[in-house]
């Protein structure tokens, strides 16, 4: 038997893409919840740069979110949750980077400016023109869904729906909201959250909103 461990935080959105994965892959773990408000030493020593997520496995440190869930591709391959042939393998990775590279960006603005309204009108549209991109390049033409890729999940939709599941408290307190024409991208999110994955993992809006309401009340 292997011997995995991770490190995560509740809240943490990146650490739920592994805990994510490592359900979809059905692989035992034992979980260690880091104190991020109050780093214990130990842990200062164990992580390079102190953020969650953080896999030991077999005593080798892995770090990244993204990185992470390559891994443990590779080290549980079954089920397969990156396309089989390298087309869509690299397809997969374009849209692995875009969250991480466009999507993300464009939702920690809005958080960014939350106090200059001027600013906040352009974050709205580049939301928008995101999901109406990751809707029409992505989804539409990728597959017939319900997936990313297909009708199998994939590491692209581990990737993006931890931050799907905050998404409301970006509607609720920002203003961000979701294109009436993101047809495919809504029968995605029905989709996600029906894995056993997610609802192991997910927490409610308030919880998220306890959080998020934190940003409104610092300057
Ligand atoms: N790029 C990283 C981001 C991870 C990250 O930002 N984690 C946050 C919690 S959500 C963290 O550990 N913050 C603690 C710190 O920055 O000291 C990944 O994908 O794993």
């Amino acid at each position: 038997m292997s011997d995995v461990e991770l490190f995560s935080f509740e809240a943490c959105p990146y650490a739920q893409r592994t805990r994510m994965m490592l359900i979809e892959k059905d692989v035992e773990y034992a979980l260690t919840e880091v104190d991020l408000y109050n780093k214990p030493d130990w842990w200062k020593e164990l992580s390079p740069h102190g953020k969650v997520p953080l896999l030991r496995h077999d005593g080798g440190i892995v770090y990244e979110s993204r990185v992470i869930n390559e891994y443990l591709e590779e080290v549980f391959p079954e089920p397969a949750l990156m396309p089989a042939d390298p087309i869509h393998r690299a397809r997969a990775r374009i849209w692995i980077d875009y969250c991480d590279t466009y999507f993300l960006p464009a939702l920690h603005n809005l958080i960014v400016d939350r106090h200059d309204e001027e600013k906040q009108i352009g974050n709205h549209k580049s939301i928008q023109d995101k999901l109406l991109f990751i809707e029409k390049e992505g989804l539409r033409k990728l597959s017939d869904g319900p997936f990313f890729m297909g009708s199998k999940l994939t590491l692209v939709d581990l990737q993006f729906m931890p931050f799907i599941e905050r998404f409301p408290c970006y509607e609720e307190l920002w203003g961000a909201s979701i294109p009436d024409e993101c047809i495919r991208f809504k029968e995605w999110v029905k989709a996600m959250q029906s894995r056993d994955s997610h609802k192991q993992t997910a927490n409610p809006f308030e919880f998220h909103m306890e959080r998020y309401s934190k940003y409104d009340k610092a300057a």
